[in-house]
């Protein structure tokens, strides 16, 4: 597929995703979803036809620098734009605003997406901090805690968050 998301495991990065989806316009017949952690960067296989990349929620690996820094450049051009809430990422990398939107001080990564659904960014810092979530949000983390590594589970779900503001 043309376009690929590669989103953190989590809620945040769940719906980071969709709402990435819904910011780029990237068509979802398109478009392949991968989901990961910042310390499984070097697992993470890029499918050679993906030809624009966007990672949503997925930290600087600080304990393995080198694994975040080889990740970027095995994305090279193909990268469209890294957005994230946590902190540690080294200035060389964050200070490169036109691929990297790094904001520490964010509550969610979801937060920060313009998706331009604020129930989505409502949800997304609930979701990374406290609070009640919405209903449909509630059921997809119940179903990430009963298999939380099913990432069919998590594609269906970002597909469901698409479904409910499309
Ligand atoms: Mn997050």
């Amino acid at each position: 597929m043309k376009y690929l998301i590669i989103a953190d495991q989590g809620l945040d990065g769940v719906i980071s995703a969709a709402s990435a989806i819904i910011y780029y316009d990237f068509p979802l017949g398109e478009t392949e979803i991968l989901f990961t952690q910042p310390f499984a960067l070097d697992r993470v296989e890029i499918p050679e036809e993906a030809e624009r990349i966007v990672v949503v929620d997925v930290g600087f690996n600080n304990e393995n620098p080198e694994m975040t820094r080889a990740f970027i450049k095995r994305l090279g051009s193909k990268l469209l734009g890294w957005f994230d809430h946590h902190s540690g990422w080294p200035e060389d990398i964050a200070g490169n605003p036109a691929l990297f939107v790094i904001i520490p001080q964010a509550k969610s990564c979801g937060g920060m997406i313009p998706s331009g659904d604020p129930e989505l960014r409502a949800n997304a810092n609930i979701a990374d901090t406290h609070g009640e979530l919405s209903p449909w949000a509630q059921i997809i983390e119940e179903d990430l805690k009963v298999n939380p590594l099913d990432n069919e589970a998590r594609l269906a779900a970002v597909h469901k968050i698409l479904k409910r503001t499309k």
